[in-house]
């Protein structure tokens, strides 16, 4: 079995975060690439025959994507790996999400599961909080409000448990973030407080702009060293839900393509119920694990039926409680 190194868990400890190079090969991540082509000419058919495109956009797959992304800002929606967050009514027409077994495979690879396993034992569920961020270069991205969501452009100051209700207050939830690109500086890796995650969790100041990226104010931030995590293609980083980080816009002329991946011990509360979490590995219950790809994309349709229905009426994902008017 891989898993981390005595060091590499001792840097986890200590900083709240750790950058792992090479954990999956090329092979591992070429299916989601192949898939992910089909996904982006299905929609790009989709915008031809609303009109909303002319013609299939040319160039790199990140052009064509911020193609699409131009003629209908809510196309990223059919990339994501998860259903919108939203609290309240939904439009059923654009409340989707992307399920395939290239995702599937990729949320149970024995090497992330082996990582995670180190940090939190063998019990481990797959928790549904998880993203798609395709960002294109900043440069092409002309709508004001997608340059500020978090899945396309940069991310603010955050604690992963901001968006988090209250259920998972005392889980133990590690992200495992997948580099599907190259991740630096110039194109938007991410950036992190080491340590940060000893500080507990902060206040997130309602964001005016886009409510559901809250923010840590800058006042708490002060003097705080920062850390940048360049990893390349198939490296991931690490981190603590308590973890402070963000990350950087990307200009950088070409698209950046990261998942982000939540695992927690089986039992724990998840921090959004309305959401399939599944079990991943277990060492006192092997016949729990859920290696049936249909079963999952099954318990994804419910979630959503549940969710447009209304028969799901409570609120989906945390956006206000960690506001505090006094400090922002
Ligand atoms: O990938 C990004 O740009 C941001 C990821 C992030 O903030 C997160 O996973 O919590």
């Amino acid at each position: 079995m891989g898993g981390l190194s005595a060091e590499q868990l001792d840097q986890f400890d200590r900083d709240g975060f750790l950058a792992i190079e090479r954990l999956l090969t090329d092979d591992d991540l070429a299916p989601l690439y192949a898939e992910y082509e089909q996904v982006l000419e299905s929609q790009v058919d989709r915008l031809i025959a609303r009109g909303a495109l002319a013609v299939p956009p040319g160039g790199s797959f990140g052009d064509r994507y911020a193609a699409a992304l131009a003629a209908d800002p809510g196309s990223h929606r059919w990339f994501n790996i998860s259903l919108p967050l939203l609290n309240g009514p939904v439009d059923p027409e654009s409340y989707v999400m992307h399920c395939s077994p290239a995702v599937f495979d990729l949320l149970r690879h024995p090497a992330i599961l082996d990582a995670v396993e180190s940090v939190i034992g063998p019990e481990i569920a797959s928790n549904p909080v998880q993203q798609m961020r395709m960002k294109p270069s900043q440069d092409t991205v002309a709508d004001e409000s997608l340059r500020l969501h978090s899945n396309i452009g940069m991310t603010t100051w955050h604690q992963d448990i901001v968006a988090l209700l209250p259920d998972a207050d005392d889980t133990q939830i590690v992200t495992v973030w997948v580099a599907l690109t190259d991740a630096f500086a110039a194109n938007g890796c991410l950036v992190s407080i080491p340590g940060s995650h000893r500080l507990g969790s902060q206040v997130h100041c309602a964001n005016d702009e886009l409510a559901s990226e809250p923010y840590v104010p800058p006042a708490v931030l002060e003097g705080l060293e920062e850390r940048s995590l360049p990893v390349r293609r198939g490296g991931v980083v690490l981190f603590d839900k308590l973890n402070v980080h963000r990350s950087l816009p990307n200009r950088s002329g070409a698209m950046r393509w990261s998942m982000d991946l939540r695992y927690n011990p089986i039992g724990q509360g998840t921090g959004r119920p309305a959401f399939p979490s599944f079990v991943a590995r277990s060492a006192r219950q092997p016949e729990s694990v859920l290696d049936d790809y249909e079963t999952w994309e099954t318990m994804w349709n419910n979630a959503r039926e549940a969710i447009i229905s209304g028969e799901y009426g409570d609120r989906i994902f945390e956006d206000v409680r960690w506001n505090d008017p006094a400090v922002c």
